[in-house]
């Protein structure tokens, strides 16, 4: 069975168990305290290089890191990954953007605010990131104001990816009453069959 290494309240995390619920897929949580460093240690660091969760042993004992490229990994072959090259590309689309301008402003706040308590110094970065965790929904609104979903007009993977960190953004004090669209897509992915919490 695939053993996924994992923290309960890290939403990349959340991403490879939501996804891997929906398809039906059967695995094993294996707990990572990213609190007491435990992605820090010789022993993990020797199975997973990168030092990160969420990461998953595969039945053939190879290792595969990095939330997104794990959603592509274990969703080819469902419709929540197109198989045509203009659908795979607009999921990848929002899959590298997520990383690139999402997950750093909208996570990371959350992460202090909530997890681990605010660097010293770096109050004036939190807000930054906040900032910037505003452009970014407004990126996910402009787009979702005249589509149902992020990519390929239906759920997709892309979906959950976005999904993760938005729809606890709140717990970064990044307020989504102002996005209508994206509060609306938000109860449309909760809908989608066999969707899971991030707390379950
Ligand atoms: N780009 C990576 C980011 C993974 C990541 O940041 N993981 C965090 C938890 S959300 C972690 O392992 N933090 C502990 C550490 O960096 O030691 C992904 O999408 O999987």
């Amino acid at each position: 069975m695939i053993k996924l290494y994992e923290s309960a309240v890290s939403g990349n995390c959340y991403k490879v168990r939501l996804l891997l619920a929906q398809i039906g897929v059967p695995f094993q949580r294996v707990p990572v305290d990213i609190v007491k460093g435990e992605t820090r240690t010789p022993e993990f660091l020797a199975r997973v290089p990168f030092g990160r969760v969420p990461a998953a042993e595969l039945e053939d004992g190879t290792v595969l890191a990095e939330s997104n490229a794990m959603l592509c990994y274990f969703a080819e072959g469902t419709p929540l990954l197109p198989a045509d090259r203009r659908g795979r590309a607009e999921v990848l689309q929002w899959l590298f953007w997520e990383q690139y301008d999402h997950e750093p402003y909208v996570a990371v706040p959350r992460a202090w605010l909530t997890f681990f308590g605010v660097p010293a110094g770096k109050e004036r970065e939190l807000a930054d990131r906040q900032a910037r965790g505003y452009k970014a929904l407004d990126v996910l609104e402009r787009r979702l104001a005249g589509h149902p979903f992020l990519a390929a007009d239906r759920y997709t993977v892309a979906d959950i990816a976005l999904y993760a960190y938005t729809h606890v953004a709140g717990e970064g004090q990044i307020d989504l009453t102002g996005y209508r669209a994206v509060r609306a897509w938000l109860e449309r992915v909760r809908a989608q069959e066999r969707h899971v919490a991030i707390d379950q």
